[in-house]
C-alpha cells in the first residue's frame, strides 16, 4: 500500500506531502509518527534549507482521523447512539496530544530551517493548525480553514489558541473557533492568517518557488528572525531590543552576513551556506 506520507526532494527543499487521500489526509498516529521523523531527518540534513508541506487529492488535512480506534467512541451501527460505557478513556485523547500532536507542533515551531506550507485543500481542526504552525502558508483558491473542534465538543488543539490569536486577533479566533464555520482561503488572506491565495493551478508551482527562494536565503537568520517575532509576544519593548542584539552580534560573526555584505559590496549574487 501506499506510504501516508511521501517525501522527497527537489534540490535544497524537503518536500512531505501527506497522502492519504481516500481519508482527507485525516491524521492516524501512523501519519503523525511519520510526519514528526521526517521533520527531525530533514532538520538534521545538511542538504535541507528549507520544507515544503502539502497534501494529495482534494484535502490538505482533515486533522485528527475520528476511526482511529484509540479515540474512536463506539456507538450502534443503525441508531449511531453512543454506548456510554464504551467511549474511549479520556487518557487516550490526553495521550495522543501528549505523544503526537505536542512534539509534533513543537517539532515544526523549532525547525532550523524556513518551513512552506502548500495548503491544497480543505484543512481542518488540527490539520488547519498544523498548516497555520507553518513559517509561510500559501493556499489554493479552493481551499479553505475549518476549526472543526467545537462541533464535535472538543477544544482547538496542534497550537490553534496559541496561533489563532496571534494571528487573528481575539475577536476572529473566537469567531472560527466557536463557529467552526469554513473560511475560504481568499477570506484566510484578506483576514491575515496566511500569506497569500493563489489560483489551484498555480499552488504547486508558486509553493515551491517560494520554498527554493526561501532556501538560497541565509538560513540562520531567517530561523532566528522567526524566534525573536515569536518571543516578542512575550517581552517588553527592551527585552526585544535586547533579543535582537544579542542574536545580530552572533550573526555579525558568522559567514552569511560576511558573504552577503561582500555580495551586496562587491554586486554578485551571495552564496549563503550557514545552517
Ligand atoms: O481526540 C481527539 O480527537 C484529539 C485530537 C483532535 C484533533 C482534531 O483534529 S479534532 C477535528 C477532527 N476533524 C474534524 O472534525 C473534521 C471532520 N471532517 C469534516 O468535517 C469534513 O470531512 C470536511 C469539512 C473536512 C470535508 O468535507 P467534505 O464534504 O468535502 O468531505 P466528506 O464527505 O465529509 O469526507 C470525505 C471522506 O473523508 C469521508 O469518508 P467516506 O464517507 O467517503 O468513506 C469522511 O468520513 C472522511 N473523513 C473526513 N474527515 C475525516 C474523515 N475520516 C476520518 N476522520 C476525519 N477527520
Amino acid at each position: 500500500p501506499d506510504s501516508p506520507l511521501l517525501v522527497s526532494q527537489e534540490g535544497a527543499v524537503r518536500v512531505l506531502t501527506l497522502n492519504r487521500p481516500q481519508a482527507l489526509n485525516a491524521f492516524t498516529t501512523g501519519l503523525l509518527g511519520q510526519v514528526r521523523i521526517a521533520l527531525d531527518d530533514a532538520a538534521k540534513d545538511a542538504g535541507v534549507r528549507a520544507v515544503l508541506i502539502t497534501g494529495s487529492g482534494r484535502a490538505f488535512c482533515a486533522g485528527q482521523d475520528l476511526s482511529d480506534p484509540h479515540i474512536k467512541p463506539e456507538f450502534e451501527a443503525t441508531s449511531g447512539e453512543v454506548d456510554p460505557h464504551r467511549r474511549p478513556k479520556a487518557k487516550d485523547i490526553g495521550n495522543l496530544l501528549d505523544h503526537y500532536y505536542i512534539p509534533l507542533a513543537l517539532r515544526l515551531r523549532s525547525m532550523p530551517v524556513p518551513t512552506v506550507c502548500a495548503v491544497n485543500g480543505v484543512a481542518a481542526g488540527a490539520g488547519a493548525n498544523f498548516a497555520l504552525g507553518c513559517d509561510l502558508v500559501i493556499a489554493a483558491q479552493s481551499a479553505s480553514f475549518i476549526q472543526a473542534f467545537s462541533k464535535i465538543g472538543l477544544v482547538p488543539d496542534c497550537g490553534g489558541t496559541w496561533l489563532l490569536t496571534r494571528l487573528v486577533g481575539r475577536a476572529r479566533a473566537l469567531q472560527l473557533t466557536l463557529l467552526g464555520d469554513k473560511l475560504p482561503a481568499a477570506e484566510a488572506q484578506q483576514w491575515g492568517l496566511i500569506a497569500r491565495c493563489v489560483p489551484d493551478a498555480e499552488l504547486a508551482s508558486e509553493a515551491m518557488a517560494l520554498a527554493q527562494r526561501l532556501a538560497k536565503m541565509p538560513t540562520r537568520a531567517l530561523v532566528q528572525t522567526r524566534e525573536a517575532l515569536d518571543a516578542s509576544m512575550e517581552l517588553e519593548f527592551e527585552e526585544s531590543l535586547r533579543l535582537e542584539a544579542r542574536l545580530q552580534s552572533q550573526l555579525g560573526y558568522a559567514h552569511d552576513y560576511l558573504e552577503g555584505a561582500a555580495a551586496f559590496l562587491t554586486k554578485r549574487p551571495p552564496q549563503f551556506k550557514d545552517r
